[in-house]
């Protein structure tokens, strides 16, 4: 038996289950890849105290990376919300200590419902340290302009030339999420030399919590499992579209997207990519 693609998300746990650790792990599961975690904080409101974040330890954090490595090892790890600079520093020492294929960075800095989910000293060193080790970034709209110095992006030209720049900081792609944009969901991809834009629908839903953590969660597993920068966000693109269109709530609250809708639905038929040189932007 070939073994499945050993995958790790290091990541908070967003207790509703549609963000954060539990949205990577149903993603991995769904996309026929082994899931591991290494949760760094818990994202959930105390009715009383109203406290929202509670953080793990650093000693927690490295016991869980430890553990994981020597029970399993890793070929592709996602990371999502760190919150300190103490974390981000002592998951960037781990990752220099560690061999792996592919290191997705999801530069988590706001939650949907505007939880903090990054502190403001804390975003330099994750641009200093882990988005040069970075595979791939995968910033949306306001997470792409915190990292450019505030710069407005309110359109697609905005995307590209933020994907452009972005790039300076010394990953190996970009991936600039449009969804927070009006019109269609476009991303641009850029790899230093050419971009690829990717095209959805806008899906008319409020229940998308979570879609930028499955997203990048995807991408990591269609990595791990072999595929091409452009063929895993394509896939990816394809798979949280899918699961926006069938995003669903429980209560009055901003619900998920739903991880299981490409097995029960199939894959989305409506995603236009084109690709073009970089000079040409
Ligand atoms: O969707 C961003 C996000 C990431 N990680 C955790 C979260 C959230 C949003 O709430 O709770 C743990």
């Amino acid at each position: 038996m070939t073994l499945p693609a050993r995958v790790m998300t290091i990541a908070g746990s967003a207790a509703g289950g549609s963000a954060g650790i539990q949205a990577d792990l149903k993603t991995f599961q769904e996309l026929d890849v082994y899931g591991m975690s290494v949760l760094t904080a818990i994202v959930s409101r105390h009715p009383k105290t109203d406290k929202n974040v509670h953080l793990q330890t650093i000693e927690a954090i490295e016991a869980q990376f430890a553990t994981a490595i020597k029970q399993v090892g890793v070929d592709g790890i996602k990371i999502g919300m760190l919150f300190s600079e103490e974390i981000i520093k002592t998951v960037a020492g781990l990752l220099e200590d560690t061999s792996y294929k592919y290191l997705v960075v999801d530069p988590v800095m706001v939650g949907k419902m505007n939880s903090k989910l990054l502190e403001d000293e804390a975003i330099r060193t994750l641009m200093e340290q882990l988005v040069p080790m970075a595979t791939i970034i995968t910033p949306n709209v306001p997470e792409a302009s915190l990292l450019l110095n505030g710069r407005d992006i309110d359109s697609v030209q905005d995307l590209k030339q933020a994907a452009i720049d972005l790039y300076a900081l010394g990953c190996q792609n970009v991936l600039v999420k449009g969804g927070r944009l009006d019109g269609p969901a476009v991303d641009i991809l850029f790899d230093g030399e050419e971009l690829t834009v990717l095209e959805a629908p806008r899906i008319d839903t409020v229940n998308t919590s979570g879609a930028g953590c499955t997203y990048s969660a995807a991408i990591t597993a269609f990595l791990t499992k072999g595929y091409s920068v452009v063929e895993a966000v394509k896939q990816a693109k394809g798979f949280v579209t899918t699961a926006i269109k069938h995003g669903f709530s429980y209560t009055d609250i901003v619900g998920p997207t739903y991880h299981a809708a490409e097995r029960k639905y199939g894959k989305a038929q409506d995603i236009k990519i084109y690709h073009m040189n970089k000079g040409d932007v």
